[in-house]
């Protein structure tokens, strides 16, 4: 009985309708499960007893009776259709069976799943055995195709190879949900998949290690948050074989270096040399634990569990040595850091009745200024007085406080660009022959912290737009389409989240413009601004203000920023001074000291509106390429394995519009034709010459003359749209042109 509903309930799908109202009877005699609502709100799967009225008794799994209203109730799947690979699969799509189905899988360790053109990625937290160069031959052989990253990564590969076109895989999801480790995955596949060159190959797969120790530290969240956006683009030849790949990168959190939260991190790199240098260089560099330093005891955190700072600096050192870092550079990249940590302790003596300070001449400022080959007074200058035109004024405790940590800061940054530079160098490869190019997008996720400042105001309007890319691409684009063509389509509505992009984006009146505005006068302050946005902002219904912050509502939820410090952020100019004294430095910063002059000479746009600039170079390059979507879920906010709740999930479901992406694929044409092109192609099997007819007329007579069951297809003005049964049409189009070919006449029982 249930496998004849299933079969009923399928047969409905295939032809595109999907039942809205639940056929009570229909339920009851054949003993169908429902939803149902406990007490505690939970969804609960039930049988339906007896109805009378709008009143259903009904039997919870536990064997409890109840009365529920009818209306209460939700139509379960048949039990054959539990832990289906595809959301689409699902007879009924509603809150409680999508979550079961999720759940299902992921309780048997099946941490992937399809929701439409989507994979849904779900974050085991532990490791799962699916892995590796076996599972690698086996999706890439087709052994294997059930939902994997690697069957993501394998379709971006073939429709590279068959269309010859770029293609992107843009990974999102929150904080934690497993971007990164799902992008190395990825990108393990794709360095595989066309590797005929292991030395590149290897290159490729050790840069992440190089990146992360750089770019990712502890948060309260995850403690291997990216503090970075990456987009690493791998190259192909005509032929499908790696050529090599670059790499770039988005908004680092340089604050993270003079800055941590209680229970937070630093960047891994910091513990790494700390713990890992062998004795010499740690004499070298005046190398102490890293508790010793400010800049890495302040939050309480030194160590992570389960993680080994040690052995990392060990695999840091032997993935420098494969990409080609000469052990010279890594030893300025070390003296650098050691450096900056050094900076971190330089501590100043009031001087005088208005807090003036001089820098304190001890072993840190010794060791920092060794460090950066530069001599003891300058540093003690810089850090101490601010010099503007030709005037020379004393810092307070404050002031020299916030320079010496900007330098810091900056150095690190100049410091992770080179190394960017230098990563991308090595990968470079053989550029002359490289044909295609496959995208890796891992962003940081979005962010809601106790504490918002301008890191989080940008990683989450980033995260604002690729939501808008995302839904464009999976709900809009195609109903747009169906739309303008005419045809009989029932319109899936999904929430658009224009408004909130409205209000970054607007010219003048958008956040990033006012943050520019604000950061090019001298005169506006931290309160000025917020008056400023709160008068001209409050037209976006997506905006509030507070005392001293205010709040945006973006898809994914409420967050609140600090506006205190904003400005500043966004200028993110380091005082001339400083970088004079950046550029006179001996060793190891010559190469670096240009970075850092570039890096301030151009930031005549600020920081904010440089990144928007660069977020729409990104889109336009996700635009012109093929797109495959990996949406990566966090099954709880514990961070540990086996446990899903339903609320984390269904939260993230919601906002990423899984259920609406779901319906359009459920109901979607696949393929598409124009008319000119479908009778170019399938002309032929027209048993009246059509070269008389008009494209539109010629494909509804093929389609008649063939007896295309009418559901499988729409004509639209221009297009032909089909659900599926192309295949036949083609199948008889090379049958046909094999007839013509003696030696392929062999296809028998064909009915033309
Ligand atoms: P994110 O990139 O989405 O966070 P990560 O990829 O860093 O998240 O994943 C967080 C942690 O989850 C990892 O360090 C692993 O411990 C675990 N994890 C994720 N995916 C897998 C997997 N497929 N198999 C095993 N463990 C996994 V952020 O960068 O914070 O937005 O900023
Ligand atoms: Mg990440």
């Amino acid at each position: 009985e249930t496998s004849a509903a299933a079969a009923a309930a399928a047969a409905a799908v295939a032809s595109g309708k999907s039942r809205s109202t639940m056929p009570l009877d229909y339920f009851i005699k054949n003993k169908l499960g429902v939803w149902c609502k406990s007490q505690n709100d939970q969804w609960e799967l039930a049988k339906i007893k007896s109805t009378a009225g709008e009143e259903a008794t009904v039997m919870i799994f536990n064997g409890n009776v109840i009365a529920k209203s009818t209306g209460e109730l939700l139509p379960a799947n048949p039990e054959i259709l539990d832990g289906v690979d595809d959301l689409v699969e699902l007879c009924y799509l509603n809150k409680p069976s999508v979550l079961h189905n999720l759940r299902y899988r992921y309780n048997r360790d099946v941490i992937y799943s399809k929701a439409g053109p989507v994979l849904l990625a779900f974050n085991p937290f532990k490791d799962v055995n699916i892995y590796g160069d076996d599972f690698v031959t086996a999706y890439k052989d087709k052994i294997l195709d059930h939902p994997h990253v690697y069957a993501v990564a394998d379709a971006a590969y073939n429709d590279m190879m068959r269309d010859g076109g770029n293609q992107s895989i843009i990974i999102s999801g929150e904080n934690g949900s497993g971007k990164t480790e799902t992008a190395k995955y990825a990108m393990q596949y794709l360095a595989s998949v066309g590797s005929q060159n292991d030395e590149m190959k290897c290159k490729l797969i050790k840069s992440s290690c190089i990146l992360e120790a750089f770019g990712n530290a502890k948060t309260s969240r995850n403690c291997n948050s990216s503090r970075f956006g990456k987009l690493v683009d791998i190259h192909y030849n005509a032929e499908g074989t790696l050529t090599g790949a670059s790499i770039q990168t988005y908004l680092l959190e340089k604050s993270r270096v003079s800055q941590i939260c209680r229970g937070e991190r630093s960047y891994h790199v910091f513990y790494q040399i700390c713990a890992g240098a062998p004795p010499a260089l740690k004499d070298m560099l005046n190398l102490k634990m890293s508790s010793e330093y400010k800049f890495l005891n302040q939050s309480g955190c030194l160590k992570i569990n389960g993680i080994d700072d040690a052995q990392n600096y060990i695999m840091l050192v032997d993935a420098f040595d494969t990409l080609g870092i000469s052990s010279q550079d890594q030893e300025n990249v070390f003296q650098l850091l050691a450096a900056i940590l050094w900076l971190g302790n330089i501590s100043f003596a009031v001087t005088d009745q208005e807090e003036h300070v001089e820098l304190v001449v001890d072993e840190a400022s010794r060791s920092a200024a060794r460090l950066m080959g530069c001599k003891m007074d300058e540093l003690m200058v810089v850090l101490s007085t601010n010099k503007t035109h030709n005037m020379t004024e004393p810092l307070t405790l404050q002031q020299a406080a916030d320079k010496r940590d900007a330098l810091a800061a900056s150095v690190y940054q100049s410091l992770f660009n080179w190394l960017v530079e230098e990563v991308s160098t090595s990968l470079k490869g053989d550029k002359q022959h490289t044909q295609h190019t496959i995208s890796i997008l891992d962003t940081c996720g979005f962010e809601s912290l106790q504490k918002n400042s301008f890191q989080q105001l940008l990683i989450n309007y980033a995260d604002e737009r690729l939501q808008q890319h995302f839904i464009r691409h999976l709900c809009k684009l195609e109903q747009e389409d169906y739309e303008l063509e005419g045809i009989d389509w029932k319109k899936v509505m999904f929430e658009d989240n224009q408004e909130c992009l409205d209000l970054f984006e607007k010219k003048p009146m958008g956040i990033i413009s006012l943050l520019s505005e604000g950061s090019n006068s001298s005169k506006t302050e931290d309160d000025t601004f917020i008056d400023k946005i709160k008068r001209d902002l409050s037209y976006n219904t997506c905006f509030s203000c507070e005392k001293g912050a205010f709040r945006v509502r973006h898809y994914a939820r409420e967050v609140q920023y600090d506006a205190s410090g904003l400005l500043k952020q966004n200028r993110d100019t380091l005082q001339s001074d400083a970088i004079q004294l950046l550029s006179s430095c001996k060793k190891p910063l010559d190469r670096l000291s240009c970075g850092v002059m570039n890096q301030v000479q151009t930031t005549g746009q600020s920081v904010g509106a440089k990144f928007m600039d660069r977020l729409f170079k990104l889109i336009q390059q996700m635009e012109n390429s093929k797109q495959h979507f990996i949406r990566c879920i966090k099954p709880n906010t514990k961070k540990v394995p086996g446990i899903y709740e339903n609320d984390v999930v269904w939260e993230q479901l919601k906002c990423s519009q899984v259920m609406e992406i779901v319906q359009v694929s459920k109901s979607r044409y696949a393929l598409c034709f124009t008319h000119q092109g479908f009778d170019s192609r399938f002309g032929c099997l027209l048993s009246k010459n059509s070269s008389c007819m008009d494209p539109l007329t010629a494909s509804v007579a093929i389609l008649k003359q063939h007896r295309i069951p009418t559901q499988m297809y729409q004509v639209g003005f221009t297009k032909l749209f089909f659900r599926g049964q192309v295949d036949v049409l083609e199948n008889m189009r090379q049958v046909l042109e094999g007839t013509l070919e003696p030696e392929n006449c062999s296809l028998g029982g064909r009915d033309l």
